[in-house]
């Protein structure tokens, strides 16, 4: 029997469907594909299909008490990442691999994880990766096809939702998000420098209305590492940077240059570091730190910045 998708490639309508002799209707795929489970159910649809019965407290205790014991668990974290974008996340797998006995915290102002990897550049869908960027994807298990100096995954959504898959399969990684971090937490080095020493965070819509309501405090995660990789300027953009001048840690950024790819990945990647003593900043917040050229629509520098974050920040943990 012709595989199905063969056949409606001659098709130039499901009607007209030149269906190859042999070919039986009923073997059609969601015929042939669903689980025993579900094919049992497809045949009760008309017999008394039901749910189970719930009460509408149940799912909220559900979701609440599972909510306040990790709020609970993670307000002493080992790791906070700020930010899960494609170096956020290349970064919490690492470090999920690595270190299982580390209690890692991933703080996220968007619903949705991801940052700006869920497309190519310019709302195209296929995502480019300079070699040796390569390897992450092959450790991830991601296909791509090789183009030689460089690969490319089909589409940026098969990374993104494949490393975010297994980040969050990670027992001892949480992601907090619609939360963001408003504020960094401090503690004098006794001679006017600062060092890290955990977060601030609220809900994102409250932190976005700070100016329109009444005081609304914030909450607290203690953790002796932040990593922030809280992407280039823009209405959150390197936050942690951003309150590093403001907080007179740092002199001021550096502003992100204009597009090179061939200087912008090498130096994000090398220069992915510890830049206060407990937080590591990596990604393209970097750029804004150091003035480093932007990469624009190419990803690689992302995943191994992340590879190198999770180093800088395993190296704190091996003293
Ligand atoms: O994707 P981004 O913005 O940042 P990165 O560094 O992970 O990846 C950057 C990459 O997408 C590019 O910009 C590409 C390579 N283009 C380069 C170029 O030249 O244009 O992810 C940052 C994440 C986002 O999801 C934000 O929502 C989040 O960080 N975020 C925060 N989360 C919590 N608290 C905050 N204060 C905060 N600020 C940003």
């Amino acid at each position: 029997m012709a595989p199905p998708a063969a056949i409606f490639e001659q098709a130039t309508s499901v009607d007209s469907v030149p269906l190859k002799s042999g070919f039986d209707v009923k073997s059609f795929p969601i015929n042939g594909t669903r689980s025993k489970t579900l094919e049992e159910l497809a045949e009760k649809w008309d017999q008394g299909f039901k749910f189970a019965p719930i009460r509408e407290s149940q799912v909220s205790r559900a979701m609440t008490r599972r909510y306040f014991n990790d709020l609970d668990s993670y307000a002493e974290s080992d790791i906070v990442i700020v930010g899960a974008g494609s170096c956020g996340l290349s970064t919490a797998y690492m470090l999920g691999k690595a270190r299982p006995d580390l209690k890692i915290a991933i703080i996220e102002a968007s619903v949705s994880p991801g940052g700006g990897a869920w497309l190519g550049g310019q709302l195209f869908s296929a995502m480019v990766m300079r070699k040796p960027a390569d390897a992450f994807l092959t450790d991830l298990g991601v296909p791509f096809e090789d183009e030689g100096d460089f690969v490319v995954v089909k589409h940026a959504a098969l990374f993104t939702s494949t490393l975010l898959s297994k980040v969050l399969s990670f027992p001892n990684i949480k992601l907090f998000n619609a939360t963001a971090v408003e504020d960094l937490i401090t503690r004098s080095n006794g001679d006017g420098t600062l060092r890290i020493a955990g977060v601030v965070t609220n809900w994102t819509l409250v932190t976005m209305h700070h100016d329109d309501q009444s005081c609304m405090d914030p909450n607290t995660i203690n953790a002796p590492i932040v990593i922030s990789t809280t992407g280039h300027d823009g209405p959150f953009g390197a936050f942690c940077v951003k309150r590093l001048v403001s907080m007179q840690q740092i002199e001021k950024l550096g502003g992100m240059r204009g597009l090179d790819m061939n200087t912008a990945e090498d130096a994000i990647v090398k220069r992915t570091r510890e830049i206060v003593p407990g937080l590591i900043v990596g990604g393209m917040e970097l750029s804004e730190v150091d003035g480093a050229n932007r990469m624009g629509p190419t990803f690689g520098a992302m995943a191994l910045s992340g590879v190198k974050a999770a180093e800088e920040a395993l190296k704190v943990f091996d003293e």
